[in-house]
């Protein structure tokens, strides 16, 4: 997964969150974003995540969509789609088995969708970013420094801490 997230952001790389999200049953629908606030030019990406899927991605559960390509378009749903949380013409589901890991150019649009089934979605999001960009979460603020002790240099290095 580090190998994938490093190729996407020429090998400069931190964490930036780990965080959890789990669509509930009827909820879940999200408009259409990219996990940063504007565009960036084509290969000058900032940010890389991954979904860790938890339960399996269905077409009924609230599967996460993508936009394939849309990282290389230059622009961001609200700019370029009258209503970001409709339907686009080019997306697709991510549909897989629990236990899946999926990495994606976090500029490519994307965003959860509703879920149908009667019971919750739950995954994993591990978002980096390259080492000169804030963390979405301070490692540095939070870490303890007894937690800090027990950790190695490498992920010392990969939590900036
Ligand atoms: O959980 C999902 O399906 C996507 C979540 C997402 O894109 C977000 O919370 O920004």
């Amino acid at each position: 997964m580090l190998a994938a997230i490093a190729h996407v952001l020429g090998g400069d790389v931190k964490l930036s969150s780990l965080n959890s999200r789990a669509a509930l049953p009827g909820q879940g629908a999200q408009a259409l974003h990219a996990d940063w606030s504007g565009p960036v030019p084509e290969g000058a990406y900032l940010v890389c995540n991954s979904i860790w899927l938890l339960d399996p991605f269905t077409e009924e559960n609230g599967a996460t969509r993508v936009v394939p390509g849309s990282h290389r378009t230059g622009t961001v749903p609200s700019e370029a789609m009258p209503e970001p949380s409709a339907q686009h013409p080019q997306e697709v589901q991510l549909l897989a088995p629990a236990g899946t890991v999926v990495v994606f150019n976090s500029h490519t649009w994307h965003g959860g969708t509703r879920n149908n089934s009667d019971a919750p979605r739950r995954a994993l999001h591990s978002y980096f970013c390259r080492r000169g960009q804030p963390q979405q979460l301070d490692q540095r603020g939070y870490i303890r420094p007894e937690t800090r002790a027990r950790l190695s240099d490498a992920a010392r290095y990969l939590l900036d801490v």
